[in-house]
Formats: structure tokens, C-alpha cells, sequence
């Protein structure tokens, strides 16, 4: 016998109902399956024997040492930001333990990935404190880690100066993330924590404005915004540092051109092209770029990939 309306109506509802249950279990699931960091802060004490002592396990109290403590605290919301809003589980998406060596060398002005882990100097106390003080500085250096394990860009002329970009742009969106700030409203430097307060109001890099980052160390930052200017050197392993702002602003680009938060839609397109296997160890540019609008297209469809498209034609790539 055929069903009357309202059975027809009631087993709708029923399936709705089915449907909307199997949905909110999955999301519990997904929910579930949230991964936590491990991280381990060590002590070089100012040498250069690495990894040092151990200082701050995973769950260790808080230490009489900001450097830790920030290396610490910053590791976490990089970890999270990663797991969180890309799904990534650590640098190489399978729980890497997050190694970091703090007090590395004495009066040491810089911070680095060396292929293994995280190490951070305490600047010289003139130009720079604790390389730790930054979050966007922490993230960058971890974010070098995530390079390697994804599309190992080599860290030398153009493939280099992605590999770089890659860590500015992470670095800014995790920033943007942990304080939730929109495109509109992130800073988009880099490194101005790492700065005395004497020497405040300057930072390493720029996004927004390539090269009019300023700081008494340095001096005026180095970097280009164009292909035009595209500086071709054999200091800073072919200037990584300097033509980094050409991909970084059209990232800027994108974001502020979308609008909204840049970890949304400009952060899962950068992402995904990390990530997807056809960027390799020498990729330019140009090539990274077609990807990021192959992946706005199938994400997005036409609106943002169009605006993908106009930023890399704005910095001179396409
Ligand atoms: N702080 C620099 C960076 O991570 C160190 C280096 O030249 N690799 O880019
Ligand atoms: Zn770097």
C-alpha cells in the first residue's frame, strides 16, 4: 500500500534526522582526533653544542627564562595553528617532536632551522634581544621544518627565496590566527619583538611593503616587491632574503584582496600548494604560482582564483 503524506513526511524527517546525527559523530570524531605537540626546549648555555640540556619537557613547569618559556608557548600555537587550521599533525605531519635549542652561542643575532631543529640566539643585547620574543619568528623557523618535509625547496637563488617566503607568509598568518585579526588588521612584519624597546617601531620584513621594513642592524631591509627588481647575488645564498618579497607580497596581495582571515582562503590555496607534491626541490616561482591558481580554481572557483591570478601578475610573476 502506498504511503500517505504525512508517513512520507515523518520517514523525510527521519532521514534528516539520521543525516544530521552521522554528521555531528563524525565532527565528534574529527574533534577527538586532536593531536598534541611535543615539544622539547633545551639550554646550549652559549656554546654551540647542540642540542644542550634539556630544560623544558613537554609538560615541564614554567622555567625563570622567557626565552624558553616564549620558545616554549610559541611552539604550541604554531603546533596548533598547523593542526588546527591545515590539519597538519607537526613538521612532518606525523607527530615530529618539536626540538628546539635556546642560548645558542653568545650575543648570537639570528635564529634558524638547521634540518633537524629549531635553534634560537639571544641577539646581541644592542640590535636584538631573545629571537624567541617573536611569535612570527618562532613560526617562521618551524615552518622551514614543514617546507622540507613537504616540497624541500632547495635554500639557494629562486627556490630559496619560495623556501623563505613560505616561512614570512606562515608566520604572519599564525600571528593573525592566535589574536584573530583579519587581513585588514594584521600587521604583516615580521621580527619587530626581537627588537629592544629603544629600537621599537622597526621589524625585519614587511609584507605589505617590501623593503620599507627598517632596523639599525640591518638597515633598511633588502627586499623587492617585483620581478622587474629581482636581485641576483651570491650573498644570502643568492639573496633568499631579499627576492622572498616577491612571492610574500603577492600572498599580502591575495589576502587583503579576499579580505576576511587570510588563514581561510589565501592560507589553504599557499597550503595545499606546499603540500601537493608537484612543487619540487627547484620550483620557481612562476611554477608555485600556477599552482596556487589551479588550487583557487578547484577550491574557490573563478572570483578568487581571479584575484590569485591579477597578485602574481601585480609582482610581476604571471
Ligand atoms: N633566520 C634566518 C632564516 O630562518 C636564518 C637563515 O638564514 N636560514 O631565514
Ligand atoms: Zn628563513
Amino acid at each position: 500500500s502506498e504511503a500517505t503524506e504525512p508517513q512520507v513526511r515523518e520517514s523525510a524527517q527521519q532521514t534528516l534526522q539520521q543525516d544530521r546525527e552521522i554528521r555531528r559523530e563524525r565532527a565528534e570524531a574529527a574533534a577527538g582526533a586532536v593531536v598534541y605537540p611535543t615539544r622539547q626546549i633545551f639550554d646550549c648555555r652559549e656554546t654551540d653544542s647542540l642540542p644542550g640540556s634539556l630544560v623544558r619537557p613537554e609538560n615541564g613547569p614554567r622555567v625563570r627564562d622567557r626565552a624558553v618559556n616564549n620558545a616554549y608557548d610559541g611552539l604550541g600555537i604554531a603546533f596548533n595553528f598547523f593542526a588546527t587550521v591545515f590539519g597538519r599533525n607537526s613538521i612532518d605531519n606525523a607527530s615530529l617532536t618539536l626540538v628546539c635549542s635556546m642560548h645558542y652561542l653568545h650575543d648570537y643575532n639570528n635564529a634558524l632551522w638547521n634540518g633537524r631543529q629549531m635553534i634560537f640566539g639571544d641577539g646581541d643585547g644592542k640590535y636584538f634581544d631573545y629571537f624567541s620574543d617573536s611569535l612570527d619568528v618562532i613560526v617562521h623557523e618551524l615552518t622551514h621544518g614543514v617546507t622540507q618535509y613537504t616540497a624541500n625547496l632547495e635554500y639557494k637563488d629562486q627556490p630559496g627565496a619560495l623556501n623563505e617566503s613560505i616561512s614570512d607568509v606562515f608566520a604572519c598568518m599564525a600571528e593573525q590566527w592566535h589574536f584573530g585579526q583579519t587581513s585588514a588588521q594584521g600587521d604583516w612584519i615580521l621580527g619587530q619583538h626581537i627588537l629592544p624597546v629603544a629600537r621599537k617601531g622597526a621589524a625585519l620584513r614587511s609584507l605589505r611593503a617590501p623593503g620599507t621594513a627598517y632596523n639599525d642592524y640591518l638597515g633598511k631591509d633588502p627586499q623587492i616587491s617585483h620581478m622587474r627588481d629581482y636581485v641576483t647575488t651570491d650573498k644570502d645564498n643568492g639573496g633568499v632574503h631579499y627576492n622572498s618579497g616577491i612571492p610574500n607580497h603577492a600572498f599580502y596581495l591575495t589576502a587583503i584582496g579576499l579580505g576576511g582571515h587570510s588563514w581561510e582562503r589565501t592560507g589553504q590555496i599557499w597550503y595545499k600548494s606546499l603540500t601537493d607534491r608537484r612543487v619540487k626541490s627547484k620550483s620557481t616561482f612562476k611554477e608555485f604560482a600556477e599552482f596556487t591558481l589551479d588550487h583557487a580554481q578547484n577550491m574557490f572557483g573563478n572570483l578568487v582564483s581571479n584575484i590569485v591570478k591579477s597578485s602574481w601578475e601585480s609582482v610581476g610573476v604571471l
